[in-house]
C-alpha cells in the first residue's frame, strides 16, 4: 500500500506512526466516505448531514453522543432600516472630494454622512437549533470503533463492538420527510440503554418531556428573532422507556428510532403546527422506507456526476490521517475526488428549492453567534457557494440563492432611492435573513454597492446552463433589469478620463497607500471590479432582453453606457490595475483578488477574445501569491478557478493541493479559518473548471488538465447552452467525449485548439467524439 509506506516513512519514529497505522481499515474501500476511528473531539471533526434546511453535526461519542442541530431560519434580529438620512446630500460632495484626490476627507464624510448611522442590528445572527445528547454510561472493552459519513448515501454511521455486541447508529436528514432520523441497533437483543436529552444553549428554551416525546420551543434572541419549535419522538423496539425531568430513559431495547423535526415562523407558518405535522407524518412511516426514500432523493442529485482521477489506496485510511499525509507531501488523488464530491454533497444538503440560500456555513453552525453571524456576504462568499451549482449539474439548487436576491428587492429599491436618489436596486457587502441592503459599518468593507450586481452573474448563468425562458422572464430578468437600472444611474463621468466610473466604492476589502504618504485609504471613484461587474451585468441584461424580446429602448441605453464605461487598464508593472489609478498596496498578498472578476467568474478576459489580458491576469495572481496570498480557504479556491481560466493545469493543481493541505479541516470542511463553507464550493467549482469550461462561447474539454491526472473520467457535467458532458481521458489526452444536448442549441466544441461545430443539435440526442476530437461519430 503506497500510502501506508508513505506514512511509515515520513512519520516514522513519531507518535503519528502508531496513529497512522491504527488509522487503516482494510475491509472498507468505498471511495465516497469520510471516516474516523475515534469520536469527534471538536465540532470541526464532526460529520454534517442535512436536507437543505435541517442539519446535524454527528460527533459519534462512545459514552456520550452529541448531535448538534441546525435549522436554516433560526435567526435572531428583525427587519431594520439603518440608512443615513444625510447620504443623499453627501453623495455629490464625496464624489467631488474623491475626484480631487482628497481621500481622507472623502472617507471621513462618507463614514459620518453616508454609512448607516447606527451599528447594524447587533442582535441579528444565525444560531444553533440545539443539541441532542445520548448518554450511554461507561463503555468498556470497546473495539472496532468507526465513525463515517457516506456521501454516496448521505448517511452518517457510528459503529463499534462492546462486550461482544456490535452496535450501530445511523443518522441522516431526509428531504422527503423533513426530519433528522437516528436509528440505533445492536446485534444482541436488549442491548440498548441510554438517556436522551434535548437542549439549547442559553437555557431559555421551553423544554417539555412527556412519554416518548420532547418539545423544545423558543422565541430566539430574547424575543427579537424567529419563534422556533422542535419536536423529538423516540420509538423503542423492546425494552422499557421512562420519561422525567428533561430526559427520556431507554433500558434494554433491541432497537430505537429517534425523529427530530423543527420549524420557525420565518416564512410565516406556525412553527408548532408545522413541526408537529412533520412529526406525525415521519414517525408513522417505516424506518427502512424513510431511509430508502431519503437515499433515492439524495442520489437523484448526487449521482448526476461521476469523477475518477485514477486509483489510489487512500480510502483504507481515516480521513484525518489522509489530510496529515497530504500535509506531509503525499498526494492522495482519491482524497481530491472525495473532496470534489463532498462539495456537491454539501450543496445538496444545504440548498434545496424553496429553502433559504446556503449561508457562510451552509446550514451548519454551532452556538448563538457563529463567525460573521453565519450571514450572507455578497462580496464573494455566497456567490462562490453557488459556483459549482450549474456546472456540476445541480442547477435547481441555485434557485434558493436567486430567491434570496429576489427577496432583497424591496429594501434594495428603498436603499437605491433614499440613500442614493437612484432607480433600481442596490445592496452592499453583506446582508442577513432580514434582507438589509443599506450601507452600514465601516467603509473598508461596507461602502461597496455591487452585491446584487455581482449576484446577477449567478442569476444569468442559471439561464445559460438551464435555458428556462419562463424562469428568465418571471424571476431572473426583473432582478437583472433593476440591478442594471441602478448601475446606469450610479455611474458618473470621470473628469480626468471622460469615462464612466463607479463610486464612491472600494475594491472589496482592500486598501491602497494614499499618494504623498498620508497613510492608507479604501475608497475611490472607480475600482476595477465594479466596472467589470457592471460590464458583465449590462452585457447579460442586454442578452436577456434579446431572448425575451423586450425593453428595446433600455437595451440601447445599456449599450451606450457600455461604450463609455472605464476600460480595464494594465499598470506599469504589467498587472491589472485594481483601481483607476496606479496605487501602492499596503497588503500586496490580500485575500480578495477582485480585479480579476473579469477572468473568473466573469468572461471578459479570455484567450478567445482578448488574450493580451491573460498575461496581466497571471501577473496579478502571481504577485498576490508571492506576497502570501491565498491564505483563506475561499481565496485559495478562487485561485484554482483563476488558473483554470488561464488554462494552466499545473498551477491550478498546485493550488488544489494547497487547498487540501492548508485550508481543509479533518472533516473536509473548508477552513477560512475558522470553518467557512465557500472554499468547499469554490474548490469543487475550480476542479470542474479544470476539466470543462464554457464561458467563452464554446464547450472546451480538459482546458487545464494537470499532468498528474493521466487517466480518468468525469461524467455528467453541464456546459452553458444546456449540454451534458461526459469526458474520458487517457495518457493526459482526450479519449472520448459524449455531449448530450438538453436544449437543441448549436454546439461549438473545442479541445486543444481543435474545433467541431454543429450548427444545430437535436434535443435529447447524444453526440460522441473520439480521441482528440478526431473521429466524430454521429
Ligand atoms: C469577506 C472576506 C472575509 C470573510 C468574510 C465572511 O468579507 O473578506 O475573509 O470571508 O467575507
Amino acid at each position: 500500500m503506497k500510502l501506508k509506506r508513505f506514512l511509515t516513512a515520513v512519520i516514522s519514529g513519531s507518535l503519528l506512526l502508531s496513529f497512522a497505522l491504527s488509522a487503516q481499515d482494510n475491509s472498507k474501500t468505498s471511495g465516497m466516505t469520510i471516516w474516523f476511528n475515534k469520536p469527534a473531539e471538536t465540532w470541526n471533526d464532526a460529520l454534517p448531514v442535512g436536507n437543505g434546511r435541517l442539519g446535524a453535526m454527528v460527533f459519534g461519542g462512545i459514552e456520550k453522543e452529541r448531535l448538534q442541530l441546525n435549522e436554516e431560519s433560526v435567526w435572531t434580529g428583525e427587519p431594520r432600516w439603518d440608512a443615513n438620512p444625510d447620504a443623499l446630500e453627501n453623495l455629490p460632495k464625496v464624489r467631488k472630494l474623491l475626484f480631487e484626490g482628497k481621500y481622507r476627507e472623502a472617507e471621513a464624510l462618507t463614514q459620518k454622512g453616508i454609512m448607516g448611522s447606527k451599528p447594524r442590528n447587533p442582535a441579528a445572527s444565525y444560531q444553533t437549533l440545539g443539541d441532542i445528547f445520548l448518554d450511554f454510561g461507561s463503555r468498556q472493552r470497546l473495539t472496532n470503533y468507526r465513525r463515517e459519513l457516506d456521501i454516496e448515501e448521505a448517511v452518517a454511521r457510528v459503529s463499534y463492538t462492546a462486550n461482544q455486541v456490535n452496535f450501530l447508529r445511523e443518522v441522516f436528514s431526509s428531504a422527503p420527510d423533513q426530519a433528522v432520523v437516528i436509528r440505533l441497533t445492536a446485534d444482541k437483543a436488549g442491548s440498548l440503554s441510554f438517556t436522551l436529552r434535548l437542549s439549547r444553549p442559553g437555557n431559555k428554551a421551553q423544554i417539555t418531556v412527556s412519554g416518548n416525546e420532547i418539545t423544545m420551543d423558543e422565541h430566539v434572541g430574547d424575543g427579537i428573532g424567529v419563534k422556533m419549535a422542535c419536536r423529538l419522538r423516540l420509538i423503542p423496539e423492546g425494552g422499557k422507556i421512562k420519561s422525567g425531568g428533561d430526559s427520556i430513559r431507554v433500558d434494554n431495547a433491541d432497537a430505537v428510532t429517534i425523529f427530530l423535526t423543527a420549524a420557525t415562523d420565518y416564512f410565516g407558518n406556525d412553527p408548532k403546527t408545522t413541526s408537529s405535522a412533520q412529526m406525525m407524518a415521519v414517525s408513522g412511516k417505516q424506518f427502512n422506507k424513510i431511509k430508502e426514500d431519503h437515499i433515492a432523493d439524495y442520489q437523484s442529485f448526487f449521482k448526476r456526476v461521476d469523477l475518477d482521477l485514477g486509483s489510489g489506496d487512500g480510502n483504507y485510511f481515516t480521513t484525518d490521517a489522509r489530510i496529515t499525509a497530504m500535509q506531509n507531501g503525499y498526494v492522495d488523488t482519491d482524497l481530491i475526488e472525495l473532496y470534489y464530491q463532498f462539495g456537491r454533497y454539501l450543496l445538496i444538503s444545504s440548498s434545496r428549492p424553496g429553502d433559504l440560500a446556503a449561508n457562510l456555513q451552509g446550514i451548519w453552525a454551532d452556538g448563538l453567534r457563529p463567525p460573521w453571524s453565519a450571514d450572507y456576504h455578497i462580496n464573494i462568499n455566497i456567490q462562490m457557494n453557488y459556483w459549482p451549482s450549474e456546472n456540476t449539474n445541480l442547477g435547481e439548487l441555485q434557485e434558493p440563492f436567486i430567491d434570496f436576491i429576489d427577496a432583497l428587492r424591496p429594501n434594495a429599491r428603498r436603499t437605491a432611492k433614499e440613500v442614493y436618489g437612484m432607480k433600481g436596486i442596490v445592496a452592499h457587502y453583506t446582508t442577513d435573513s432580514w434582507h438589509f441592503t443599506e450601507p452600514t459599518g465601516s467603509i473598508g468593507y461596507g461602502m461597496w454597492p455591487m452585491g446584487i450586481a455581482w449576484s446577477c452573474q449567478n442569476i444569468w448563468d442559471h439561464y445559460q446552463f438551464g435555458g428556462d425562458v419562463e424562469y428568465l422572464r418571471t424571476k431572473s430578468y426583473p432582478i437583472m433589469k433593476e440591478a442594471a437600472e441602478f448601475c446606469l444611474d450610479w455611474l458618473v463621468v470621470n473628469p480626468k478620463t471622460g469615462y464612466l466610473v463607479s463610486g464612491p466604492s472600494i475594491s472589496p476589502e482592500n486598501r491602497f497607500k494614499i499618494p504623498g504618504g498620508e497613510g492608507n485609504a479604501s475608497m475611490v471613484m472607480g475600482p476595477t471590479m465594479d466596472h467589470m461587474i457592471i460590464r458583465d451585468l449590462l452585457q447579460n441584461t442586454i442578452k436577456a432582453s434579446v431572448v425575451l424580446d423586450t425593453d428595446k429602448a433600455f437595451r440601447k441605453k445599456m449599450g451606450k453606457t457600455l461604450e463609455k464605461l472605464t476600460p480595464v487598464r494594465i499598470g506599469s508593472d504589467g498587472r491589472i490595475l485594481e483601481w483607476t489609478e496606479e496605487f501602492e498596496e499596503p497588503e500586496p498578498g490580500h485575500r480578495h483578488i477582485s480585479h480579476l472578476f473579469g477572468l473568473h467568474p466573469g468572461d471578459q478576459i479570455t484567450k478567445q477574445h482578448n488574450s493580451e489580458y491573460l498575461d496581466a491576469a497571471r501577473k496579478t495572481i502571481e504577485y498576490r501569491l508571492a506576497h502570501g496570498g491565498g491564505h483563506t480557504g475561499w481565496s485559495r479556491a478562487w485561485i484554482i478557478n483563476f488558473f483554470a481560466r488561464l488554462l494552466d493545469g499545473e498551477k491550478a493543481y498546485e493550488n488544489v493541493l494547497a487547498l487540501l493541505r492548508n485550508s481543509t479541516l479533518n472533516n473536509l470542511f473548508d477552513n477560512h479559518p475558522p470553518f467557512q463553507i465557500d472554499g468547499n464550493f469554490g474548490g469543487t467549482a475550480g476542479i470542474t473548471e479544470m476539466l470543462l469550461q464554457s464561458h467563452a462561447g464554446e464547450v472546451e474539454l480538459l482546458p487545464a488538465l494537470p499532468s498528474a491526472w493521466k487517466k480518468g473520467y468525469i461524467h455528467g457535467l453541464m456546459a452553458r447552452g444546456g449540454f451534458e458532458v461526459d469526458i474520458d481521458w487517457d495518457n493526459g489526452k482526450l479519449k472520448q467525449a459524449m455531449i448530450t444536448s438538453k436544449l437543441g442549441n448549436p454546439l461549438k466544441l473545442s479541445y486543444q485548439g481543435k474545433f467541431i461545430q454543429l450548427e444545430k443539435t437535436e434535443k435529447g440526442k447524444s453526440y460522441v467524439f473520439g480521441e482528440g476530437l478526431s473521429d466524430y461519430k454521429n
